[in-house]
């Protein structure tokens, strides 16, 4: 049976964390959350957690390279998984074919972008929420909260292009309850 690959695509505060949490336990699937991965590496105080730090906490990408680098070796980790969910990556064009370029080795392509679709002023709602409660440092600031949804929408929604034409890209009303939104992401697929 072919492998299922998902992209969990969204805005920040799209509820793509939220929803990985079911989908993994239902299809069985390994979560690859490069905001996960990095901010374990924050905690860690490691040399790479340094670094991305102060660009995550301005709201903004940390470089291809790195969250390139994490993932591959997160998939060479988990090399019997059926499949995986790809949440908050990739977030560039360059992420996207660097991905894809991994994936055609293995001949197990991705197999559905899930995109999230969520009107901006529910987005920022939703994280300044987050950040009253969870201690994520950048949830607390508006102005940096402003700068990440500017960064998606500079760098990371053209890749909704790049999956369209791959026949791959479906839009997912993500305003309502997680349950019922869950149900949106199971029906498209399938
Ligand atoms: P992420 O950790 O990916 O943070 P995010 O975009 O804010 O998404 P998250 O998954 O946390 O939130 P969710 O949509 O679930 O990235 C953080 C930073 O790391 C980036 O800014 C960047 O600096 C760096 N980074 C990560 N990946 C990178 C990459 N590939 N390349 C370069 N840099 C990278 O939203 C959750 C909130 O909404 C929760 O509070 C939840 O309770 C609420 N919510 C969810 N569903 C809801 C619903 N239906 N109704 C109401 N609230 C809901």
């Amino acid at each position: 049976m072919s492998k299922l690959n998902i992209v969990l695509f969204g805005p920040p505060g799209a509820g793509k964390g939220t929803q990985s949490e079911f989908l993994i336990k239902h299809y069985k699937l390994v979560h690859l959350s490069t905001g996960d991965l990095l901010r374990a590496e924050i905690k860690a105080e490691s040399e790479l957690g340094l670094q991305a730090k102060d660009l995550m906490d301005r709201g903004e990408l940390v470089a291809d390279a790195i969250v390139i680098g994490m993932i591959r070796n997160k998939m060479e980790a988990h090399l019997d998984a059926k499949g995986f969910i790809f949440d908050g990556f990739p977030r560039t064009r360059a992420q996207a074919e660097a991905l894809d370029a991994m994936l055609e080795v293995k001949e197990e392509p991705i197999t559905a972008m899930l995109a999230l679709e969520v009107p901006e002023a529910e987005l920022v709602k939703r994280l300044l929420d987050r950040g009253a409660t969870s201690g994520r440092t950048d949830d607390k600031d508006e102005a940096v909260i402003q700068n990440r949804i500017r960064e998606y929408m500079e760098k990371t929604a053209p890749l909704k292009e790049y999956y369209s034409a791959q026949g791959k890209y479906k839009a997912i009303d993500g305003v309502g309850s997680i349950e019922d939104i869950t149900q949106r992401l199971m029906k498209a697929l399938g």
